[in-house]
C-alpha cells in the first residue's frame, strides 16, 4: 500500500480527486486533510471506501495538526486546501494569505521532516493574469507569472515556497495550474453551480459586467486524472498547465444552462463588473498532452449534462448550502436574497 496525503479533500476538486484515485488504485491509501471551512463538505465524500480512506480534520496552517496526521515515508502530498473563491478574496485578502500561502510553506516543511517522496502544489492558471480576448495567446509553463486578484496573488506567492523548496532545498515538487473546473459538487458560489442553483429556482443570473469574459473550462474529473498522472509522471522542479482547449464567454455558458434546464433567457441580470475582472483565460495545453500523454476525455456539452443533472438530483445539498451561512454572503456580495 502507498499512503498519500491530500488536503482539502472535503472540497470540490479534492474530493473528485479521492474518489478517482481510490477506484482506479487498489494499492493506494488516502489521508484526506481538510479544515473543513465554508467550503469543506463531509457529504462531498459519501460512498468512499472506508478501509483505505482515513478523514482527518486539521488545518495546513497548524504545524502541530499537519505533522501529527503526516506519516513518515508519505509517498506524496497533494495540496488542494485553499482559500478558492476570487470575490471572497477582493472582500478580505487575509485568508487567502494564511492558508494558500503559509499553509503551503508548513507542508512544504513537514515534506522535507517527514521525508515525504513527492509534493504535488494544486496551482491556477490565474497566476499568468489575463490574456486580451482579441489575439491568439495562451498560457503556457513559461508564461510570466503576473496575478491579478488577491486569490491569485496568494497562489502565486505559494509557488514560489513551492519552487524554493525544490532549489534550496531538493523537495521533489510538481505544480499544476489548471483552467476553470466544473463538474458535481462545486459551491453555489462559483459561476456555473450559483446560474444552475439560480435558475432552478427561477431566480436572477447575475452576470458581471458585458458577459464576454473568456474563460477555458475543464470537467473536474478531467483535471483529477491529469494531477495523477503528473504526480506518476512528471519531473521534479516542473510545473504543468492543465486545460481542455474549451474557451466559451460567461454569457454563452449562462444562455447554455438556461437551454438545458429549459428556462427563459430573460433571468439574465447583468450586474456591476467583478473588480479587475480578467478579461480571458486560455491555456496552451501541449506539455501535458505529450509529456504526460493526457487528453480530456469529457466534451463540454456531456460535461455540462452530467452537471446540471447531479445539481438536479441532488437539490438537498444546495439547498443545505443556500440555507447556511451562504446566504449572508450572497445578500452581502450581490444584494439580492436568495431562495433555498
Ligand atoms: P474548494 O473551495 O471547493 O475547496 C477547498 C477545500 O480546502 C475545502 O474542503 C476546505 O475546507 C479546505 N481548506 C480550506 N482552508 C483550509 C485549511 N487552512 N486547512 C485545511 N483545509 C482547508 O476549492 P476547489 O475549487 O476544490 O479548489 C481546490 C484547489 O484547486 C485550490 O487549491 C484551488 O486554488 C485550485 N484550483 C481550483 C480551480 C477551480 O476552478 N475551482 C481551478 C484551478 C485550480
Ligand atoms: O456571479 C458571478 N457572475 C459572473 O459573471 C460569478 C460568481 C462569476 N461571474 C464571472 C466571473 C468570471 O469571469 O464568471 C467567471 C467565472 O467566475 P468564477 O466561477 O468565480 O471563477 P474565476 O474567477 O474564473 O476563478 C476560478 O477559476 C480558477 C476558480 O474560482 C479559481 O479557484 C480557479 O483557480
Amino acid at each position: 500500500m502507498k499512503t498519500i496525503f491530500v488536503t482539502g479533500g472535503a472540497g470540490f476538486i479534492g474530493s473528485a480527486f479521492v474518489r478517482l484515485v481510490l477506484e482506479e488504485n487498489a494499492d493506494v491509501e488516502i489521508i484526506n486533510f481538510d479544515a473543513l471551512t465554508y467550503a469543506g463538505n463531509l457529504e462531498n465524500l459519501i460512498g468512499l471506501d472506508d478501509a483505505r480512506h482515513k478523514f482527518v480534520k486539521g488545518d495546513i496552517c497548524v504545524k502541530e495538526e499537519v505533522f501529527a496526521a503526516l506519516p513518515e515515508n508519505t509517498e506524496a502530498i497533494f495540496n488542494f486546501a485553499a482559500e478558492s473563491h476570487v470575490d471572497r478574496s477582493i472582500a478580505s485578502a487575509s485568508e487567502f494569505v494564511l492558508t494558500n500561502v503559509l499553509g503551503t510553506q508548513v507542508l512544504l516543511d513537514a515534506a522535507r521532516a517527514k521525508n515525504v517522496r513527492r509534493f504535488v502544489q494544486i496551482s491556477t492558471d490565474e497566476v499568468h493574469g489575463s490574456l486580451p480576448e482579441d489575439d491568439n495567446a495562451f498560457f503556457s509553463e513559461t508564461s510570466p507569472i503576473q496575478p491579478n486578484s488577491p486569490y491569485a496573488a496568494s497562489k502565486a506567492a505559494a509557488e514560489h515556497f513551492v519552487r524554493a523548496a525544490f532549489e534550496t532545498f531538493g523537495v521533489d515538487t510538481i505544480t499544476t495550474r489548471c483552467g476553470n473546473n466544473y463538474g458535481p459538487r462545486q459551491f453555489p458560489e462559483k459561476l456555473i453551480p450559483l446560474m444552475i442553483s439560480n435558475a432552478m429556482n427561477d431566480e436572477p443570473l447575475p452576470v458581471y459586467g458585458d458577459g464576454r469574459n473568456v474563460r477555458d473550462w475543464i470537467f473536474v474529473e478531467d483535471h483529477a486524472r491529469a494531477i495523477w498522472l503528473a504526480y506518476e509522471k512528471g519531473r521534479a522542479g516542473e510545473s504543468y498547465n492543465i486545460g481542455a482547449r474549451n474557451e466559451r464567454q460567461n454569457i454563452e455558458v449562462v444562455k447554455s444552462i438556461l437551454d438545458v434546464l429549459g428556462k427563459p433567457h430573460s433571468l439574465i441580470k447583468f450586474v456591476s463588473d467583478r473588480l479587475g475582472h480578467d478579461r480571458r483565460y486560455a491555456i496552451d495545453a501541449a506539455k501535458v498532452e505529450t509529456e504526460l500523454g493526457w487528453e480530456a476525455q469529457t466534451t463540454w456539452e456531456s460535461g455540462l449534462r452530467k452537471t446540471i443533472e447531479w445539481y438536479r438530483a441532488n437539490q438537498d445539498w444546495v439547498s443545505r448550502i443556500r440555507n447556511g451561512a451562504y446566504r449572508d454572503y450572497y445578500k452581502n456580495h450581490y444584494g439580492m436574497e436568495i431562495g433555498a
